[in-house]
């Protein structure tokens, strides 16, 4: 199979005969073909994702599809998300090395991506609802949201480099226009798509529609989110995007990246975590989950500093982009100078980043795309418990964020909202 056949969908059955010619599979696996073994394992909304093994090894093996696998061909997505996700793998990989897989081989006509096969790694949102708690994944994760956000912005690369980059991802227009729509607009009214918990969450979902004060404050992210072209984003930084053991972390999946707003990516994934620690309740079957809540908790707070101290460190030390140059401050004897537009920026990134985790909070619980932390607890008037506390607590930090001051300050609202006994 070259990059210059028509695009074909690849199946489990196929496979084989397409890819046994293919040098970096089979320098992976091996080339017996007949020794192959094929699963399609993708259980994401968008792509087919396949694990092949062979006798020396295994690998995935990704391929966008031209439309969005989890409504159907009713809803046509180009397959150049396949060539950003390429892009996107590399500058994080020179970014954060060792923080996502490696890349094999990218065939862009055939919209396809060997990379490496994590073992015995598991989704990090799967991990999270088994009630696992993994020690690393606050700094790993932090980590690679400062050197990645940093790095690719104009506070590191040079003008040049960072505008061509701009040029090349604003191309990924139907991926940003999913999350302008299911992320910032479609939770607030009857869009087509959505769906909610019904009818326990009528009430709540009519009340935050109505909410003018909550409506001015998504479209005032939405416009954050398209006009501030700050630094290659990852996209969509959930915990279904992150893959771990108890001792490694590595990000996947990075089709809507994009350049926008720092405080997007980190808004999304503690976002995740919060809705993580409001689903705990819905999963106490077999046994009670305060440890795993506390945990959650806690994660947020390491996720937030490591992030914080991070992203100082490379302002201090990496800082050679066109803003805030050192030739400013720095060589003029002025650091005070260097930490005070620094900590504006991060004040800018706190405070928007809280917005940004309040409306990824309303789009899993009101939208389209819902998020398995709720949709695995089968008792819907349980489920409904504790969506209705995740909406209320995302509601309030998108309206009240800029009275917000610190992680603990959010995480003690979120503990009183969780332990209400009415929603
Ligand atoms: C139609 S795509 C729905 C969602 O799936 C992806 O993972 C993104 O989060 C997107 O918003
Ligand atoms: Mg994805």
């Amino acid at each position: 199979m070259t990059g210059k056949s028509p695009f074909e969908a690849l199946s489990v059955e196929t496979l084989a005969a397409r890819l046994g010619a293919n040098e970096a599979l089979c320098s992976r696996i091996g080339k017996d073909t007949a020794r192959w073994k094929v699963r399609e394992v993708g259980d994401g909304n968008l792509n087919l994702v396949f694990i092949v093994e062979g006798a020396t090894g295994a690998a995935v093996v990704k391929q966008a599809l031209p439309y969005v696998r989890l409504v159907g061909d009713s809803w046509p997505l180009p397959l150049k998300r396949s060539f950003f996700e390429y892009h996107a793998l590399t500058r994080q990989e020179a970014r954060a090395p060792g923080s996502v897989p490696a890349i094999y081989y990218f065939d862009e006509g055939q919209a396809l991506i060997i990379m490496e096969y994590l073992s015995p790694h598991i989704i990090l949102r799967r991990a999270l609802i088994e009630g696992r708690q993994l020690p690393g994944i606050a700094r790993d994760i932090g980590l690679f949201m400062a050197r990645t956000l940093f790095r690719g912005s104009d506070l590191s690369m040079a003008t040049k480099d960072r505008k061509a980059d701009l040029a090349l991802f604003a191309d990924n227009v139907e991926l940003c226009d999913i999350t302008e729509n299911l992320v910032f607009s479609d939770p607030y009214f009857d869009a087509k798509l959505n769906r909610h918990t019904s009818p326990q969450l009528d009430r709540i979902v009519a009340e935050l529609r109505a909410d003018r004060d909550l409506k001015v404050e998504a479209q005032r992210l939405k416009h954050i989110f398209a006009a501030n072209a700050e630094t290659l984003l990852h996209g969509d930084l959930h915990s279904g995007s992150i893959m771990v053991t108890d001792s490694e972390t590595r990000m996947i999946d990075p089709e809507f990246a994009f350049y926008g707003p720092i405080a997007f990516d980190v808004g999304m994934l503690l976002a995740n975590f919060w809705m993580a620690f409001f689903s705990q309740r819905g999963h106490e079957q077999s046994g009670k989950r305060d440890a795993m809540r506390a945990y959650l908790l806690d994660v947020t707070v390491e996720t937030w500093s490591v992030f914080r101290s991070e992203f100082s460190h490379l302002w201090r030390t990496e800082r050679t982009g066109m803003l805030y140059q050192k030739s400013l401050f720095e060589d003029q004897g002025d650091r005070l100078g260097a930490e005070q537009a620094l900590d504006h920026m991060l004040q800018q990134v706190w405070t928007d980043m809280l917005g940004f985790a309040g409306v990824e909070v309303h789009r899993r619980i009101l939208g389209l795309a819902h998020n398995a932390d709720f949709e695995t607890i089968a008792d819907a008037d349980l489920r409904a418990t504790c969506e209705a506390k995740a909406l209320k607590f995302g509601r309030h930090i998108a309206v009240n964020r800029r009275q917000i001051h610190s992680i603990d300050e959010v995480n003690t609202l979120a503990t009183l909202i969780e332990q209400e006994n009415r929603i």
